[in-house]
């Protein structure tokens, strides 16, 4: 048997026709957060989401994004919200303050609001290992949560509630 390593992200690829996304992204390590954001747009535009029907939201560190994808979310002009931040554990002392508080607040707008928030923030713990994580292709962070984002904006879908039986 193979241990071939893949992703669950890397094999779907569905429509994001008529779909509206956020994106937030934070500034701290910009560069590697902008490739990120390249990542999200080039997976939404593989799905053929329409480029006006992606918004971005940038926010200082990522500590910040959890309040603005909640409002991203709570706005109701999204069907989900990818958030997208680089955290790095050698160049902050209080990482764990910055990377649990980011998890923990996308998670819980997620909940509270009902839509989907994707987690495309690298926790690393040096650059070396953040620049991989913002690769080209499906190696990129940004690339998968907007893979999954279209995934579960398919799913909870109004209209396809029923079928799905969600
Ligand atoms: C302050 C700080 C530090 C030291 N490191 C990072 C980081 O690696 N990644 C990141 O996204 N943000 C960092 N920040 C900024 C915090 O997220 C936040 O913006 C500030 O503490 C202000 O609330």
């Amino acid at each position: 048997m193979s241990a071939e390593k893949s992703s669950p992200t890397q094999s779907v690829s569905q429509s994001a026709k008529g779909l509206r996304f956020a994106i937030v992204a934070s500034r701290w390590n910009e560069s590697l957060v902008t490739r990120l954001v390249a990542g999200a747009q080039a997976a939404l535009a593989e799905c053929s989401a329409d480029p006006d029907a992606v918004e971005i939201f940038r926010v200082p560190g990522s500590f910040e994004i959890p309040l603005c994808a909640l409002k991203a979310a709570e706005s109701g002009k999204f069907q989900a919200v990818i958030c997208l931040g680089v955290i790095i554990r050698g160049e902050t002392p209080h990482f764990e303050y910055i990377a649990n508080e980011t998890a923990r607040g996308i998670g819980e707008a997620a909940l509270k609001t009902g839509v989907p928030l994707l987690f495309g923030v690298i926790t690393a713990d040096n650059v070396e290992q953040a620049n991989a994580r913002a690769g080209t292709g499906a190696d990129n962070k940004g690339f998968e949560a907007a893979t999954a984002a279209v995934e579960l904006a398919n799913l909870y879908r109004s209209d396809l509630a029923d079928t799905h039986h969600v």
